[in-house]
C-alpha cells in the first residue's frame, strides 16, 4: 500500500464470476462466519485437522488437482494471528480441493521488517522442499477470506484476492492495490523476476510488484471478502518514506532487483504440525 486511506476510491474489479456453484455435491459453503473473539489454541487447530500432514501439507484423496500450491506468509511475532490463519485457511483449503503447503517466512533478528524479501525467500525455500510446486500464494498473516468459492489456486494473469477488505469498507482502495493476498504462478513470478528486496519497513512493495506486470485478474467484490485482524503498527515496520520514487523506477530497477539479485542466511527450517517455519536471515537497510 502506497497511499494513507483514505485513498481514491474505486468501485470493486471486473467481474469474472461468482465462482463455482454451490449445490449439494458441492463441499464448499460460500458466504463464511470469521470472528476473532474465541481464544485459539495450536491444539485445536491440530484437533481439527487431523488430514493435514507434517510441515502444513495436504493433498486431496479423491481428485488430482492439476496445481500444486505453496502458501508463504511473511511473519514476526504474529503467533495469536497465525493461530487464527490456520484454523480458518487449513478447512476452506482442503474443502476448495488444493494439493498445498503452509510456509511461514519468519524474519530473524529485529532489523526492519521486509514482507517482499521474505516472499521471494519462500519463494526459493518452498521449491527446495518440493520442486513441483507451480503456483505461489502469497498471504498476510492477518487476513481471512470470508468466502470459500474465492479459489486459492493460479490464473491466466497474477491474481490478487483480497480485493474486498473489512478495514477498506470492501472496496478497493485504489485500482492498482494488489496487496494482503495475490497469487502468481511458477512461470509468472519468473517472469517479473520475483519481487523487489529492496523495500524496507511498511508500504510500496505490493505497489511495486503490480507495476511488473501488466494486468492482474480478480474475483468478483462479492466474493473476494476479508476479514482483517485488527492490530496496531509493529515496530520495526515503520512506513517507508522512499516508497513513492522507488515505485515509479520499478520499469527500471526490476531487472537487477529481484530473485535474480537475492541474498539471504537460512537460520533454522522446522516441520510443525500445521506449517512449515523458515527463519531467515535477511539483513538490513543499507
Ligand atoms: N508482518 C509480521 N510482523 C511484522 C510486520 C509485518 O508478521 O512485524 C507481516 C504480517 O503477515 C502482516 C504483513 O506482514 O500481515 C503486512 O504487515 P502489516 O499488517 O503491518 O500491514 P498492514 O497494512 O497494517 O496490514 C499496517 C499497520 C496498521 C496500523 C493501524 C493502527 N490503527
Amino acid at each position: 500500500l502506497t497511499l494513507a486511506w483514505p485513498g481514491p476510491v474505486v468501485r470493486g474489479a471486473v467481474a469474472e464470476d461468482l465462482g463455482p456453484e454451490l449445490t449439494s455435491r458441492c463441499p464448499l459453503l460460500g458466504r463464511l462466519l470469521i470472528e476473532f473473539t474465541s481464544p485459539m489454541s495450536m491444539e485445536r487447530v491440530q484437533r481439527e485437522n487431523p488430514d493435514v500432514r507434517e510441515g502444513g501439507k495436504y493433498v486431496p484423496l479423491d481428485c488430482q488437482p492439476r496445481q500444486k500450491v505453496a502458501i508463504l506468509i511473511p511473519f514476526r511475532h504474529r503467533e495469536h494471528h497465525l493461530r487464527y490463519w490456520l484454523h480458518y485457511l487449513h478447512p476452506i483449503l482442503r474443502r476448495q480441493k488444493v494439493a498445498y503447503g503452509i510456509y511461514v517466512i519468519n524474519q530473524y533478528g529485529e532489523e526492519t521488517f521486509n514482507r517482499a524479501k521474505l516472499l521471494n525467500v519462500g519463494f526459493l525455500e518452498a521449491l527446495k522442499d518440493e520442486d513441483d510446486y507451480g503456483c505461489f500464494i502469497f498471504s498476510d498473516v492477518d487476513l481471512v477470506p470470508m468466502d470459500d468459492r474465492n479459489l486459492y489456486r493460479c490464473y491466466e494473469q497474477p491474481r490478487h484476492f483480497a480485493i474486498a477488505m473489512d478495514k477498506f469498507s470492501f472496496r478497493l482502495p485504489y485500482a492498482g492495490y494488489f496487496g494482503g493476498v495475490s497469487g502468481l504462478s511458477r512461470s509468472q513470478f519468473l517472469k517479473i523476476n520475483g519481487f523487489p528486496n529492496e523495500y524496507w519497513g511498511w508500504g510500496g512493495e505490493d505497489d511495486d510488484i503490480f507495476n511488473r506486470w501488466v494486468s492482474v485478474s480478480r474475483p468478483d467484490v462479492r466474493i473476494g471478502r476479508y476479514r482483517m485482524i485488527k492490530h496496531e503498527r509493529d515496530r520495526h515496520n515503520e512506513p517507508n518514506p522512499q516508497r513513492f520514487t522507488k515505485i515509479q523506477n520499478t520499469k527500471l530497477t526490476m531487472k537487477r532487483d529481484g530473485i535474480s539479485s537475492l541474498q539471504y542466511r537460512l537460520v533454522e527450517l522446522t516441520r510443525w504440525p500445521m506449517y512449515t517455519n523458515v527463519t531467515v536471515d535477511i539483513g538490513k537497510p543499507p
